[in-house]
């Protein structure tokens, strides 16, 4: 119970509601999960149309009814980015529009980044990020740098991916105190061994986190990276780092809260072989909420969490809630 009670203290002064899946800060516009799709379908199709305008008012819009910037990164962008990426591989549009797209929305994180970094206070700490050398895929890792940035970090983001020798030197160079290593293709799981080894090799190294969408494949052995961590969600990421370099005073925001027990909840599920949707009925309760719980965008009463880990036959301090 004391985390539980710990959380409460945690937030106060900041008022969260609880939408079917979703938590936004509180703004005087209640925000319904149609509003939230209505967003995104009209930044798809911006998108899709490579009209960077509507994109943009899209976004707009979406902060004047209280979506923060972290909510319009994972909720609107990321999700049409995933959308869009998707359509190109199953062959429903062609490549240049979905780049178009990935460049417009580079375009609207730099502004958003811009605007925060004008008033964010520098914690001090530096991070180089950087997708794993072979992986193409890149807005993951733009994302991850730019929450840090947000966090206060100093982050050298590498923009693609580069050789492991490059890095290696670049990151001598410049008195990084944590790498953030981003995979999103399985295919280079072992670029992201080679890569830390490297590291390891430089005195002093630099912290090392892993993440990225890759790790969301079950027959990923988490434990197998030699890294310092591993992060299973962007929110949690960025808690991991501030620990990782010793930052942490235990103050954790609700969403770094939730995605923590996400991201626990998940490793037991698949250390369980259990889908989704076996967990939820084990537990009696929706896949849809268990998927949003996993992702760190869901609430939770202390009765799920009970259900849940009776479900996953495990103790409450194994999901990091002590029983004090
Ligand atoms: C968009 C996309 C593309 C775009 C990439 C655009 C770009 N420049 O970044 C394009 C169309 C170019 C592309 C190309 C390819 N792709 Co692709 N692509 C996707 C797609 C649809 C979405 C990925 C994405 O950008 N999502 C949006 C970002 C913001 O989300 P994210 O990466 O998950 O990042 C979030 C978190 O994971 C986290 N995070 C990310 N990194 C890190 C790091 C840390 C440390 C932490 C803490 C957190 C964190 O934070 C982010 C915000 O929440 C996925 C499938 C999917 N639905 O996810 C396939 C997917 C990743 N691609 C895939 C493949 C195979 C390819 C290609 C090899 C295809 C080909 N035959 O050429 C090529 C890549 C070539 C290469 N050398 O790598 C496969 C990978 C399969 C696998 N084995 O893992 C996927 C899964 C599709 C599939 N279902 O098969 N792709």
């Amino acid at each position: 119970m004391l985390a539980i009670n710990k959380l409460h203290i945690s937030i106060s002064g900041v008022k969260y509601i609880l939408q079917t899946a979703v938590i936004y800060k509180w703004s005087p516009f209640m925000l319904t999960v149609q509003d939230l799709e209505t967003l995104r379908k009209r930044y798809v199709n911006a998108l899709l149309a490579g009209d960077s305008g509507k994109a943009r008012q899209a976004v707009s819009d979406a902060q004047n009814r209280g979506f923060g910037i972290h909510s319009v990164y994972v909720d609107i962008l990321s999700y049409a980015q995933s959308s869009i990426g998707e359509m190109w591989h199953n062959g429903e549009i062609n490549i240049g529009v979905e780049h178009l797209a990935t460049v417009i929305t580079l375009d609207i994180m730099n502004e958003l980044r811009s605007k925060v970094s004008t008033y964010r206070k520098s914690n001090g700490f530096r991070a180089v990020v950087t997708p794993v050398e072979g992986d193409t895929h890149i807005l993951g890792s733009r994302m991850l740098s730019d929450f840090l940035i947000i966090d206060g970090w100093e982050v050298d983001f590498m923009g693609g991916p580069i050789p492991i020798e490059d890095l290696v030197k670049f990151v001598q160079s410049r008195s990084v105190d944590m790498v953030g290593i981003s995979i999103t293709n399985t295919a280079y799981i072992a670029n992201v061994q080679s890569t830390i080894r490297a590291l390891k090799s430089i005195i002093p190294n630099p912290k090392i986190l892993i993440g990225g969408l890759a790790l969301d494949d079950s027959k990923i052995d988490l434990k197998s990276f030699e890294g310092d961590a591993v992060a299973l969600n962007i929110f949690e990421g960025v808690a991991v780092a501030r620990n990782l370099v010793g930052l942490t005073d235990g103050g954790y925001t609700l969403e770094e809260h939730l995605a923590a027990l996400g991201s626990r909840i998940r490793a037991e599920r698949l250390e369980n072989q259990m889908t989704q949707q076996d967990l939820a009925t084990a537990s009696e309760l929706d896949r849809t909420y268990i998927s949003a719980l996993e992702q760190g965008k869901q609430n939770v009463t202390f009765g799920a969490v009970l259900r849940i880990a009776k479900a996953l036959n495990i103790s409450l301090p194994l999901l990091g809630i002590p029983l004090e």
